[in-house]
């Protein structure tokens, strides 16, 4: 068990006050989380809400901006995924996005409030040449500019894994997206022991985690649970958790999948958030199809962050103003710029 504490954390100033007094834990039993998961749901949100303020005392929300930098054309067949080039989705492939194209938007996310950008490639691998070394250029822009940078591009390499820390990376984004056991009744191309190495590669270089998952792709609350317990043993907790619920996409095999009831959502945030008291939990994809209360009740259960700008990768996300209409009137108070961290933390998680 380790104990959240001050030095390094990669949120000093929004975590202020980090509680000495929280235990981490990486034993979670599969029943114990099962248990937080089917409390009454107001019990469960108090529970996540007095933890989260324990730890993040500032209750402030990351604003985050999301850029497919490569779009589509995927060769793996994650069965979300609108970017396989398997499935008819009318999503089409294009070529990696220039470095300028890509560095303005950046300046255009942080002028928007942005702390934090997220670049996104429909790729399985990255791969040495010039399309990474472009990536890389990527990254040293956004850190020029003082927020922070995050990345997903797939499977990489330990030297990739290096480059990317030395471009001064804060973060990559490697979801688990399921239960080891529903893993391959999602996606046949890569394994869960693949997306586990990937990730350990990542740590090894000493950048963030980003690893978390969806709710909706036809898994069972166990999976969920399994889920949210595989990520909090890791020896150190994923720096940040995105809880995505399923965007179903025509073309893809889960397009008929049923809608994700909100207060899953509310659920699997609060359990991640007790499970990993110091770690960012982001509401992710699905925000567009969750009215107002909803999102607010996820943010009571523990969610400090979300993606704004219309678009995720590919699918729709709510309008800014309706964003920044909800902070207003809900008196969210975004993360300030200059609270943005200069790179990952040491704190163990
Ligand atoms: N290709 C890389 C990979 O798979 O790691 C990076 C991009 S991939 C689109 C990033 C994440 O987006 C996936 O791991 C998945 O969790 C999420 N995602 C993709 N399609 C989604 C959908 N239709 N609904 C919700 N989340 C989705
Ligand atoms: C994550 O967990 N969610 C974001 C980010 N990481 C890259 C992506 C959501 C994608 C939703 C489907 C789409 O827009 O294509
Ligand atoms: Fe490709 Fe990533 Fe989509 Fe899977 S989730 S098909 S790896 S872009």
């Amino acid at each position: 068990m380790s104990l959240v504490g001050f030095t390094g954390h990669a949120h000093q100033d929004h975590a202020k006050a980090i509680s000495t007094e929280v235990p981490l834990r990486h034993d979670w039993k599969l029943p114990e989380v099962k248990a937080l998961y089917e409390l009454p749901l107001l019990e469960l949100v108090f529970k996540a809400q007095s933890i989260h303020r324990q730890v993040w005392k500032d209750n402030k929300v990351q604003l985050c901006s999301l850029l497919s930098i490569k779009t589509g054309g995927c060769p793996e067949d994650c069965g979300y995924c609108p970017q396989a080039a398997r499935h008819d989705t009318g999503v089409k492939a294009e070529k990696l996005m220039a470095v300028p194209e890509v560095l303005e938007a950046a300046k255009a996310a942080r002028e928007a409030g942005a702390t934090r950008f997220c670049m996104g490639a429909a790729w399985r691998e990255v791969k040495d040449g010039p399309q990474f070394d472009a990536v890389i250029e990527m990254v040293r822009g956004v850190k020029s500019l003082g927020i922070e940078a995050c990345c997903t591009l797939g499977m990489v390499t330990d030297s990739q894994a290096r480059r990317l820390k030395e471009a001064g990376l804060d973060s990559y984004n490697h979801n688990l997206d399921t239960s080891e056991g529903h893993y391959g009744d999602i996606i046949s191309t890569r394994t869960y022991d693949d997306r586990l190495a990937t990730l350990a590669r990542v740590r090894e270089a000493g950048i963030g985690v980003c690893c978390g998952g969806i709710i909706g792709l036809g898994e069972t609350v166990d999976d969920r649970c399994h889920m949210l317990a595989t990520l909090a043993n890791h020896a150190q907790h994923p720096e940040s958790v995105p809880v995505n619920a399923l965007v179903p996409v025509k073309g893809t095999p889960l397009e008929n999948n049923p809608r994700v009831d909100s207060l899953s959502m509310v659920r699997t945030i609060a359990v991640a958030r007790i499970l990993m008291p110091a770690s960012m939990v982001r509401l992710s994809a699905g925000r567009a199809q969750m009215n107002d209360e909803a999102q607010l009740l996820c943010m009571m259960a523990g969610a400090n962050s979300v993606f704004f700008g219309d678009k995720l990768l590919t699918t729709g996300n709510p309008e800014y103003e309706a964003d920044m209409d909800l902070f207003a009137r809900a008196g969210l108070i975004p993360l300030e710029p200059k609270a943005a961290p200069a790179g990952p933390g040491a704190v163990r998680r």
